[in-house]
């Protein structure tokens, strides 16, 4: 939520006149600061669908399932090695390396079964399956 809203809705409650006005607003500010503050981190930290942990160079699980508009998030718990998550099948370019303790996360938007491979490890394949 934009800041200017949250001064905007917090002048509309200033004008409550049952409480002195210092405590009303001040009230009133921190309800819609907290209130704010749950929507950024409710859009922000909208759960996966499936989670893939990469470790020992494997996909762990290979084989996920997800439904339309969900997303899929990869997280390396590799010690020292990077790995990617590559959809070449689908024709996407070798994306980036996450390195340890990093991640990445696609949406998938259509239904079907789209494999992918790690880039630098041929060997490491997985499957999102989207129904
Ligand atoms: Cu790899």
């Amino acid at each position: 939520m934009p800041i200017y809203l949250v001064y905007f809705i917090s002048s509309i409650l200033e004008i409550t006149p049952r409480m002195p006005n210092r405590i009303t607003s001040t009230l009133g500010f921190t309800l819609v600061t907290v209130f704010a503050l749950l929507m950024g981190d409710l859009a922000v930290a909208q759960p996966p669908g499936a989670e893939v942990t990469i470790k020992d160079f494997k996909f762990i699980p290979p084989e996920v399932r997800i439904k339309v508009g969900e997303t899929v998030k990869w997280t390396n718990t590799e010690k020292r090695q990077y790995h990617s998550v590559w959809f070449q099948q689908a024709g996407d370019p070798e994306p980036p390396y996450i390195f340890p303790d990093e991640f990445t996360q696609r949406t998938f938007e259509k239904a079907g079964s789209f494999p992918y491979r790690c880039g630098p490890h041929p060997e490491m394949t997985g499957i999102v399956h989207v129904e």
